[in-house]
């Protein structure tokens, strides 16, 4: 198949998914189309079969707000007729599920008819999405399109209360590529000089944003390592990253932390890390904890959105209320402080985070392309 993907081509986990897509099935003979603002993050170029379009903006000193949507509405109709696409996958609603359909619109003027794969990842549904100034369109760009992909039951849940969508919803969840996972990482797991070898490793992967709670993270750490020597490791960055600093140096644990900013080696850092910390507001699936949780890391997160269909209470770890800070600590504490409670936890979550692999999630993907260009159009 000549499938176009659109992104966000950047660290966050609708972008890191979608690129991971493309790739894998650009590695199964599949021709994948990056049409994206940037080239996108993850992307690796050895592949013949993978193309990067970029979306170019022309400056105005009329423009407030450059018209993003238009530029990539018009990149996408010459995309599809230039290489001649079966299908077009967009990822994260706004404002990629509205650019496409007006493409599709544009196409079908000149005679293409193209089929349109609209996948939600979370804010563009919860945060942001439903909020009233984007609810009307993104409602219409949703139910225009051709096939609507949610990442967790949750997530289809909470469009169906949150919008009026008139087709279903199919839930495919994310993956994981073990095979990539271990080839990324160090063989031997090296800890390096990141922390003492009596003391455990707890990380937090993410873009540091308000909806992720950094700073509950940080209370949690500090309330660990009153009672099992630990470092924490605090990967990514984004608007939390100083007020996580400040905070860590009022409670005096600001040695005991290390921000590391954004890596791409973070199945290296996992390899090495004891624990994992995703205490967010919301969050549609988690898949920073999957890839926790394939790298044999036990989660301790909140119980929200789709966290509960990753992370299974008492098994892979433990989930507490949103802001229960005094619980997260516990429950992190009891399975940090006995080594063999601790060995069964990695295992589980490691043998749960198989349930996600991409053997099993690929092919969903590709049964509902074949499908939708057999009955579309
Ligand atoms: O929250 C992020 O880190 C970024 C955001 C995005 O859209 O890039 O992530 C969302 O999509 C991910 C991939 O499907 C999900 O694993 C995250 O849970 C989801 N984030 C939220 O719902 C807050």
């Amino acid at each position: 198949m000549n499938i176009g993907i659109v992104c966000y081509p950047t660290y966050g986990g609708s972008g890191v998914l979608a690129t991971e897509l493309g790739m894998a099935l650009a590695n199964r003979g599949h021709k994948i189309h990056f049409v994206t603002s940037h080239q996108p993050v993850k992307l690796n170029f050895l592949n013949p079969n993978l193309r990067f379009h970029e979306v170019f903006i022309e400056d105005y000193p009329l423009f407030h707000y450059q018209p993003y949507e238009l530029a990539l509405s018009s990149k996408l109709v010459e995309v599809v007729q230039k290489y001649k696409l079966d299908i077009l996958h967009v990822h994260y609603a706004i404002p990629h599920a509205y650019a496409a359909y007006m493409a599709k619109q544009m196409l079908k003027d000149k005679g293409i008819e193209i089929p349109i794969v609209t996948t939600l990842h979370g804010t563009d549904i919860t945060l942001v999405g439903s909020h009233p100034v984007y609810k009307t369109a993104v409602e219409f760009s949703i139910n225009k399109s051709d096939v609507v992909t949610a990442v967790s039951n949750s997530l289809k849940n909470d469009t169906l209360r949150l919008f009026n969508i008139e087709k279903p919803i199919e839930v495919i969840y994310n993956f994981i590529d073990f095979d990539k996972q271990k080839s990324e990482a160090d063989t031997e797991c090296m800890r390096g000089s990141l922390a003492e070898n009596d003391e455990k490793i707890i990380a937090h992967v993410s873009n540091l944003r308000k909806v992720k709670r950094v700073l509950d993270v940080i209370e949690i750490f500090s309330k660990i390592q009153d009672k099992i020597p630990s470092k924490l490791l605090m990967v990514g960055d984004g608007p939390y990253r100083e007020k996580a600093e400040m905070l860590a140096k009022k409670l005096g644990i600001k040695h005991k932390i290390l921000f590391l900013g954004k890596s791409d080696e973070i199945r290296k850092i996992l390899c090495f890390t004891d624990l994992f910390l995703l205490p967010s507001e919301t969050e549609s699936f988690g898949l920073a904890a999957l890839e926790a949780m394939a790298a044999k890391t036990p989660i301790i997160s909140s119980n929200t959105g789709g966290l509960p269909e990753v992370n299974i209470q008492g098994v892979t770890g433990y989930l507490s209320n949103v802001g229960d800070i005094e619980d997260m600590a516990k429950n992190a504490i009891s399975i940090l402080e006995n080594e063999q409670r601790l060995q069964q936890f990695k295992m589980a979550a490691f043998e749960h985070a198989q349930k996600f692999s991409i053997d099993n999630i690929l092919p969903k993907y590709i049964d509902m392309y074949e499908n939708v260009i057999k009955i579309c159009c």
